[in-house]
Protein backbone atom coordinates (compact mmCIF):
# COMPACT_ATOMS: atom_id res chain seq x y z
CA UNK A 1 0.00 0.00 0.00
CA UNK A 2 1.46 3.37 -0.90
CA UNK A 3 0.70 5.82 1.91
CA UNK A 4 0.50 9.65 2.18
CA UNK A 5 3.74 10.89 4.06
CA UNK A 6 3.05 14.37 3.36
CA UNK A 7 1.56 17.53 2.10
CA UNK A 8 3.30 20.91 1.50
CA UNK A 9 1.89 24.46 0.27
CA UNK A 10 3.64 27.54 -1.29
CA UNK A 11 1.89 30.55 -2.26
CA UNK A 12 3.50 31.51 -5.93
CA UNK A 13 2.47 35.17 -6.43
CA UNK A 14 2.49 35.95 -10.40
CA UNK A 15 2.45 38.90 -12.19
CA UNK A 16 -0.01 39.12 -14.94
CA UNK A 17 1.28 40.37 -18.48
CA UNK A 18 -1.98 43.42 -18.44
CA UNK A 19 -4.24 44.56 -16.38
CA UNK A 20 -7.15 42.46 -16.32
CA UNK A 21 -10.29 44.38 -15.54
CA UNK A 22 -13.14 42.50 -13.95
CA UNK A 23 -16.21 43.59 -12.58
CA UNK A 24 -15.29 43.56 -9.18
CA UNK A 25 -11.75 44.01 -9.36
CA UNK A 26 -8.66 44.47 -11.67
CA UNK A 27 -6.11 42.20 -11.50
CA UNK A 28 -2.42 43.00 -11.72
CA UNK A 29 -1.16 39.43 -10.02
CA UNK A 30 -2.45 35.92 -9.87
CA UNK A 31 -1.65 34.01 -6.79
CA UNK A 32 -1.29 30.85 -6.82
CA UNK A 33 -1.80 28.00 -4.13
CA UNK A 34 0.92 25.24 -5.17
CA UNK A 35 0.32 21.81 -3.33
CA UNK A 36 2.98 19.09 -3.34
CA UNK A 37 2.27 15.29 -1.94
CA UNK A 38 4.83 12.98 -1.30
CA UNK A 39 4.09 9.52 -1.13
CA UNK A 40 5.66 6.53 0.85
CA UNK A 41 7.05 4.92 -2.21
CA UNK A 42 8.95 8.26 -2.67
CA UNK A 43 6.34 9.68 -5.28
CA UNK A 44 4.93 12.83 -6.12
CA UNK A 45 1.90 14.52 -7.47
CA UNK A 46 1.23 18.09 -8.09
CA UNK A 47 -1.91 20.08 -7.41
CA UNK A 48 -2.94 24.10 -7.74
CA UNK A 49 -6.06 25.98 -6.27
CA UNK A 50 -6.47 29.60 -7.05
CA UNK A 51 -9.07 32.28 -6.77
CA UNK A 52 -9.65 35.39 -8.74
CA UNK A 53 -8.54 38.80 -6.97
CA UNK A 54 -8.12 38.00 -3.43
CA UNK A 55 -11.64 37.47 -1.55
CA UNK A 56 -13.64 39.91 -4.72
CA UNK A 57 -14.45 36.93 -6.81
CA UNK A 58 -15.72 34.44 -3.60
CA UNK A 59 -15.65 32.86 -0.28
CA UNK A 60 -12.00 31.63 -0.88
CA UNK A 61 -8.78 33.29 -0.61
CA UNK A 62 -5.22 32.18 -1.34
CA UNK A 63 -4.45 32.62 2.04
CA UNK A 64 -7.73 30.95 3.40
CA UNK A 65 -6.71 27.64 0.63
CA UNK A 66 -3.52 27.56 1.87
CA UNK A 67 -4.57 27.50 5.64
CA UNK A 68 -7.09 25.16 4.89
CA UNK A 69 -4.82 22.70 3.37
CA UNK A 70 -2.21 23.38 6.03
CA UNK A 71 -4.40 22.87 9.28
CA UNK A 72 -7.48 20.64 8.25
CA UNK A 73 -6.27 18.63 5.21
CA UNK A 74 -2.89 17.84 5.69
CA UNK A 75 -3.11 16.37 8.67
CA UNK A 76 -6.00 13.78 7.92
CA UNK A 77 -3.99 12.67 5.60
CA UNK A 78 -1.12 12.00 6.47
CA UNK A 79 -0.90 7.52 6.77
CA UNK A 80 -3.81 7.22 4.57
CA UNK A 81 -3.82 4.78 1.54
CA UNK A 82 -2.87 6.94 -1.37
CA UNK A 83 -4.37 4.61 -3.86
CA UNK A 84 -7.97 5.05 -2.77
CA UNK A 85 -8.83 8.66 -3.91
CA UNK A 86 -12.43 7.85 -3.19
CA UNK A 87 -11.60 7.29 0.01
CA UNK A 88 -9.39 9.99 1.07
CA UNK A 89 -12.02 12.61 -0.44
CA UNK A 90 -14.49 11.18 1.41
CA UNK A 91 -12.61 11.86 4.21
CA UNK A 92 -11.92 15.43 3.26
CA UNK A 93 -15.41 16.28 2.22
CA UNK A 94 -16.78 15.27 6.14
CA UNK A 95 -14.07 16.98 7.72
CA UNK A 96 -13.90 20.39 5.64
CA UNK A 97 -17.03 21.99 4.87
CA UNK A 98 -17.19 24.15 1.77
CA UNK A 99 -13.51 25.48 0.53
CA UNK A 100 -13.89 23.86 -2.98
CA UNK A 101 -11.09 25.63 -4.45
CA UNK A 102 -8.44 24.06 -1.43
CA UNK A 103 -10.22 20.30 -1.82
CA UNK A 104 -9.69 20.33 -5.19
CA UNK A 105 -5.87 21.24 -4.62
CA UNK A 106 -5.27 18.31 -2.81
CA UNK A 107 -7.10 15.86 -4.96
CA UNK A 108 -5.45 16.99 -8.20
CA UNK A 109 -2.06 16.19 -6.45
CA UNK A 110 -3.55 12.69 -5.57
CA UNK A 111 -4.73 12.49 -8.73
CA UNK A 112 -1.24 12.96 -10.31
CA UNK A 113 0.49 11.10 -7.93
CA UNK A 114 -1.89 7.43 -8.61
CA UNK A 115 -1.32 8.48 -12.99
CA UNK A 116 2.39 8.45 -12.58
CA UNK A 117 2.55 5.36 -9.95
CA UNK A 118 0.66 3.63 -12.43
CA UNK A 119 1.99 4.94 -15.52
CA UNK A 120 -1.07 6.48 -16.87
CA UNK A 121 -2.26 9.64 -17.77
CA UNK A 122 -4.97 11.46 -15.10
CA UNK A 123 -7.12 11.50 -18.28
CA UNK A 124 -6.92 7.53 -18.45
CA UNK A 125 -8.17 7.35 -15.01
CA UNK A 126 -11.48 9.00 -15.67
CA UNK A 127 -12.01 6.66 -18.59
CA UNK A 128 -9.64 7.68 -21.38
CA UNK A 129 -9.87 10.67 -23.44
CA UNK A 130 -12.03 12.24 -26.38
CA UNK A 131 -9.94 15.07 -27.95
CA UNK A 132 -6.41 15.55 -27.74
CA UNK A 133 -6.61 19.13 -27.77
CA UNK A 134 -10.12 21.61 -27.16
CA UNK A 135 -11.20 25.05 -28.71
CA UNK A 136 -9.52 27.65 -26.57
CA UNK A 137 -10.97 31.27 -25.39
CA UNK A 138 -9.09 34.02 -24.45
CA UNK A 139 -10.58 36.86 -22.15
CA UNK A 140 -10.61 40.71 -23.98
CA UNK A 141 -10.18 42.48 -20.34
CA UNK A 142 -7.69 45.54 -20.60
CA UNK A 143 -10.79 47.69 -20.02
CA UNK A 144 -9.85 49.91 -23.09
CA UNK A 145 -11.93 49.08 -26.60
CA UNK A 146 -9.11 49.72 -28.60
CA UNK A 147 -6.81 47.69 -27.09
CA UNK A 148 -9.07 44.92 -27.14
CA UNK A 149 -9.70 45.02 -30.52
CA UNK A 150 -5.82 44.55 -31.29
CA UNK A 151 -5.60 42.44 -28.76
CA UNK A 152 -8.26 39.88 -30.71
CA UNK A 153 -6.76 41.03 -33.75
CA UNK A 154 -3.17 39.56 -32.75
CA UNK A 155 -4.74 36.84 -31.14
CA UNK A 156 -6.58 35.67 -34.49
CA UNK A 157 -3.57 36.94 -36.49
CA UNK A 158 -1.62 33.88 -34.45
CA UNK A 159 -3.85 31.91 -34.60
CA UNK A 160 -4.10 31.09 -30.82
CA UNK A 161 -7.93 31.80 -30.15
CA UNK A 162 -10.72 32.47 -32.52
CA UNK A 163 -13.64 33.01 -29.18
CA UNK A 164 -13.38 35.87 -27.00
CA UNK A 165 -14.72 36.47 -23.81
CA UNK A 166 -15.53 39.92 -22.87
CA UNK A 167 -15.63 41.07 -19.11
CA UNK A 168 -18.24 43.88 -18.53
CA UNK A 169 -20.45 45.06 -15.42
CA UNK A 170 -17.45 47.52 -14.67
CA UNK A 171 -19.52 50.43 -16.41
CA UNK A 172 -23.12 51.60 -17.41
CA UNK A 173 -24.94 48.93 -19.09
CA UNK A 174 -25.21 51.58 -21.95
CA UNK A 175 -21.91 52.35 -22.33
CA UNK A 176 -20.91 47.84 -22.21
CA UNK A 177 -23.16 47.90 -24.84
CA UNK A 178 -21.28 49.94 -26.97
CA UNK A 179 -17.77 48.16 -26.03
CA UNK A 180 -19.07 44.76 -26.67
CA UNK A 181 -20.73 46.44 -30.15
CA UNK A 182 -17.63 47.70 -31.49
CA UNK A 183 -15.81 44.77 -30.61
CA UNK A 184 -18.43 42.58 -32.44
CA UNK A 185 -17.95 44.82 -35.51
CA UNK A 186 -14.21 44.40 -35.24
CA UNK A 187 -13.70 40.71 -35.48
CA UNK A 188 -17.48 40.25 -37.57
CA UNK A 189 -17.73 36.00 -38.16
CA UNK A 190 -14.20 35.36 -37.45
CA UNK A 191 -14.99 34.84 -33.77
CA UNK A 192 -17.40 33.68 -31.08
CA UNK A 193 -17.54 36.59 -28.53
CA UNK A 194 -19.92 36.08 -25.30
CA UNK A 195 -19.84 37.81 -22.22
CA UNK A 196 -19.08 37.53 -18.74
CA UNK A 197 -21.07 40.11 -15.97
CA UNK A 198 -19.22 38.33 -12.62
CA UNK A 199 -22.82 39.06 -10.86
CA UNK A 200 -22.71 42.70 -11.77
CA UNK A 201 -26.28 43.23 -12.80
CA UNK A 202 -29.34 43.86 -11.23
CA UNK A 203 -32.41 42.26 -12.73
CA UNK A 204 -32.83 45.64 -14.46
CA UNK A 205 -29.76 46.22 -15.99
CA UNK A 206 -29.68 42.43 -17.25
CA UNK A 207 -32.81 42.98 -19.12
CA UNK A 208 -31.46 46.07 -20.67
CA UNK A 209 -28.35 43.99 -20.80
CA UNK A 210 -29.24 40.87 -22.33
CA UNK A 211 -31.53 42.42 -24.92
CA UNK A 212 -28.84 44.50 -26.30
CA UNK A 213 -26.14 41.84 -26.06
CA UNK A 214 -28.60 39.15 -27.85
CA UNK A 215 -29.16 42.29 -30.92
CA UNK A 216 -25.20 42.54 -31.54
CA UNK A 217 -24.76 38.84 -32.16
CA UNK A 218 -23.50 38.30 -29.04
CA UNK A 219 -23.65 34.26 -28.29
CA UNK A 220 -23.90 33.75 -24.88
CA UNK A 221 -23.72 36.09 -21.21
CA UNK A 222 -21.76 34.42 -18.02
CA UNK A 223 -23.59 35.02 -14.62
CA UNK A 224 -25.25 38.31 -15.30
CA UNK A 225 -26.84 38.62 -11.69
CA UNK A 226 -26.25 37.60 -8.15
CA UNK A 227 -25.18 33.88 -7.97
CA UNK A 228 -28.09 33.68 -5.08
CA UNK A 229 -30.51 34.85 -7.08
CA UNK A 230 -31.58 31.79 -8.82
CA UNK A 231 -35.21 32.45 -9.74
CA UNK A 232 -34.01 35.42 -11.30
CA UNK A 233 -31.33 33.72 -13.52
CA UNK A 234 -33.84 31.07 -14.95
CA UNK A 235 -36.03 33.91 -15.42
CA UNK A 236 -33.33 35.44 -17.97
CA UNK A 237 -32.82 32.18 -19.38
CA UNK A 238 -36.71 32.26 -20.26
CA UNK A 239 -37.00 35.71 -21.31
CA UNK A 240 -34.29 35.63 -24.15
CA UNK A 241 -32.79 33.94 -27.19
CA UNK A 242 -29.20 34.44 -25.90
CA UNK A 243 -27.63 31.87 -23.99
CA UNK A 244 -27.38 32.10 -19.82
CA UNK A 245 -24.47 30.04 -18.31
CA UNK A 246 -24.15 29.92 -14.77
CA UNK A 247 -20.54 30.27 -13.17
CA UNK A 248 -21.05 31.49 -9.50
CA UNK A 249 -24.14 29.68 -8.94
CA UNK A 250 -22.59 26.34 -9.53
CA UNK A 251 -20.47 25.47 -6.75
CA UNK A 252 -20.57 21.78 -7.10
CA UNK A 253 -23.11 18.80 -8.42
CA UNK A 254 -25.72 19.79 -5.85
CA UNK A 255 -26.35 23.40 -7.70
CA UNK A 256 -25.93 21.78 -11.04
CA UNK A 257 -28.95 19.43 -10.17
CA UNK A 258 -31.03 22.07 -9.23
CA UNK A 259 -30.09 24.35 -11.67
CA UNK A 260 -30.78 21.52 -14.24
CA UNK A 261 -34.04 19.97 -12.51
CA UNK A 262 -35.65 24.06 -13.14
CA UNK A 263 -33.60 25.13 -15.95
CA UNK A 264 -32.15 27.81 -14.07
CA UNK A 265 -29.63 28.01 -17.25
CA UNK A 266 -28.63 27.21 -20.57
CA UNK A 267 -25.22 26.48 -20.12
CA UNK A 268 -22.66 25.30 -17.22
CA UNK A 269 -19.42 26.97 -17.15
CA UNK A 270 -17.64 23.73 -15.17
CA UNK A 271 -14.36 24.69 -13.15
CA UNK A 272 -12.42 21.70 -11.58
CA UNK A 273 -12.13 23.94 -8.28
CA UNK A 274 -15.39 25.23 -7.83
CA UNK A 275 -16.69 21.65 -8.52
CA UNK A 276 -14.54 20.68 -5.33
CA UNK A 277 -12.03 18.51 -7.94
CA UNK A 278 -11.71 16.32 -10.90
CA UNK A 279 -14.38 13.93 -9.38
CA UNK A 280 -17.12 16.23 -8.51
CA UNK A 281 -16.21 18.37 -11.43
CA UNK A 282 -17.46 14.83 -13.46
CA UNK A 283 -20.42 14.60 -11.58
CA UNK A 284 -21.43 18.29 -12.68
CA UNK A 285 -20.78 17.27 -16.11
CA UNK A 286 -22.86 14.20 -16.18
CA UNK A 287 -25.56 16.49 -14.66
CA UNK A 288 -25.44 18.76 -17.48
CA UNK A 289 -25.23 16.43 -19.99
CA UNK A 290 -28.14 14.30 -18.62
CA UNK A 291 -30.25 17.92 -18.77
CA UNK A 292 -29.20 18.75 -22.12
CA UNK A 293 -27.33 21.53 -21.27
CA UNK A 294 -24.28 22.92 -22.53
CA UNK A 295 -20.88 22.65 -21.03
CA UNK A 296 -18.19 24.91 -21.37
CA UNK A 297 -14.46 24.08 -19.55
CA UNK A 298 -14.43 27.06 -17.05
CA UNK A 299 -10.89 28.32 -15.44
CA UNK A 300 -10.02 29.88 -12.46
CA UNK A 301 -6.96 31.96 -13.98
CA UNK A 302 -5.09 28.68 -12.63
CA UNK A 303 -1.16 28.13 -13.49
CA UNK A 304 0.32 24.89 -15.55
CA UNK A 305 -0.47 22.60 -12.77
CA UNK A 306 -4.77 23.51 -12.50
CA UNK A 307 -5.05 23.83 -15.92
CA UNK A 308 -3.76 20.89 -16.77
CA UNK A 309 -6.05 19.09 -14.36
CA UNK A 310 -8.80 20.62 -15.65
CA UNK A 311 -7.62 19.54 -19.59
CA UNK A 312 -7.62 15.71 -18.63
CA UNK A 313 -10.89 15.88 -17.43
CA UNK A 314 -12.53 17.40 -20.13
CA UNK A 315 -10.34 15.64 -22.54
CA UNK A 316 -13.07 12.64 -21.46
CA UNK A 317 -16.21 14.87 -22.62
CA UNK A 318 -18.07 13.91 -25.67
CA UNK A 319 -19.63 17.50 -25.94
CA UNK A 320 -18.04 20.65 -25.01
CA UNK A 321 -20.80 23.02 -26.56
CA UNK A 322 -18.87 26.24 -25.51
CA UNK A 323 -15.28 24.81 -25.56
CA UNK A 324 -12.94 25.98 -23.13
CA UNK A 325 -11.59 28.97 -21.37
CA UNK A 326 -8.51 27.37 -20.42
CA UNK A 327 -6.36 29.85 -21.11
CA UNK A 328 -4.85 30.61 -17.65
CA UNK A 329 -0.97 30.29 -18.29
CA UNK A 330 -1.06 32.80 -20.97
CA UNK A 331 -2.07 35.62 -18.65
CA UNK A 332 0.69 35.47 -16.44
CA UNK A 333 4.40 37.30 -17.54
CA UNK A 334 6.24 34.00 -16.43
CA UNK A 335 5.89 30.50 -17.04
CA UNK A 336 6.04 28.10 -14.11
CA UNK A 337 6.28 24.64 -15.41
CA UNK A 338 9.20 23.11 -17.07
CA UNK A 339 7.66 22.56 -20.07
CA UNK A 340 4.72 25.01 -21.27
CA UNK A 341 1.34 23.75 -22.43
CA UNK A 342 1.14 23.84 -25.85
CA UNK A 343 -1.58 26.61 -26.86
CA UNK A 344 -1.91 26.31 -31.21
CA UNK A 345 -3.90 26.50 -34.14
CA UNK A 346 -7.04 27.87 -31.42
CA UNK A 347 -6.65 24.89 -29.30
CA UNK A 348 -4.87 24.08 -26.16
CA UNK A 349 -3.40 20.71 -26.39
CA UNK A 350 -3.11 17.75 -23.65
CA UNK A 351 -0.35 17.01 -22.39
CA UNK A 352 1.37 13.35 -23.00
CA UNK A 353 2.73 11.27 -20.31
CA UNK A 354 1.67 9.56 -16.72
CA UNK A 355 -0.50 11.55 -14.05
CA UNK A 356 -0.76 15.30 -15.51
CA UNK A 357 2.18 14.99 -17.84
CA UNK A 358 3.69 18.27 -16.50
CA UNK A 359 6.52 18.85 -14.16
CA UNK A 360 7.62 22.88 -12.15
CA UNK A 361 10.26 24.58 -13.03
CA UNK A 362 11.57 24.65 -9.18
CA UNK A 363 13.97 27.48 -10.14
CA UNK A 364 11.13 29.88 -11.07
CA UNK A 365 8.76 28.43 -8.57
CA UNK A 366 11.34 30.00 -6.00
CA UNK A 367 11.69 32.89 -7.88
CA UNK A 368 7.94 33.85 -7.33
CA UNK A 369 7.17 32.28 -4.52
CA UNK A 370 5.43 34.39 -1.71
CA UNK A 371 7.88 33.31 1.27
CA UNK A 372 10.75 32.96 -0.51
CA UNK A 373 14.45 33.18 1.30
CA UNK A 374 15.87 36.30 0.09
CA UNK A 375 19.29 35.62 -1.43
CA UNK A 376 22.30 36.60 0.78
CA UNK A 377 23.95 39.26 -1.13
CA UNK A 378 27.55 38.14 -0.26
CA UNK A 379 29.99 41.62 -0.33
CA UNK A 380 33.68 40.63 -0.86
CA UNK A 381 35.60 43.62 0.92
CA UNK A 382 39.26 44.04 0.62
CA UNK A 383 41.69 44.33 3.80
C1 LIG B 1 -14.72 33.89 -14.50
O1 LIG B 1 -15.55 34.50 -13.89
O2 LIG B 1 -15.11 33.11 -15.33
C2 LIG B 1 -12.33 33.13 -16.25
C3 LIG B 1 -11.76 33.77 -17.29
C4 LIG B 1 -11.40 35.04 -16.87
O3 LIG B 1 -10.87 35.91 -17.52
O4 LIG B 1 -11.76 35.19 -15.59
C5 LIG B 1 -12.22 33.95 -15.09
C6 LIG B 1 -13.28 34.09 -14.13
MG1 LIG C 1 -17.25 33.64 -15.04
Amino acid sequence: MTKIDSITTRIIDLPTIRGHVLSMTTMVVQSIVLVQVRFSDGSTGLGEGTSIGGLSYGAESPESIKAAIDTYIAPLLEGCNADNINHVRTLIEKAVRGNPIARCAVEIALWDGLGKRLGVPVAALFGGTVHEAMDVAWTLASGNSDHDIAEAEDMLARRRHRQFKLKIGKRAVREDIAHVARICAAVGDRAMITVDVNQAWDLHDARWGLAGLQEIGVAMVEQPIDARMRDRLKALTDGYEIAVMADEALQGPVDALQLACNRGADAFAVKIAQSGGLKRGADVIAIAEAAGLGIYGGTMLEAGIGTAAALHLFSTVEKMRWGTELFGPLLFKDEILATPLRYADFQVHLPEGPGLGVALDEDKVAHFCRDRVKPVRLSVTNG
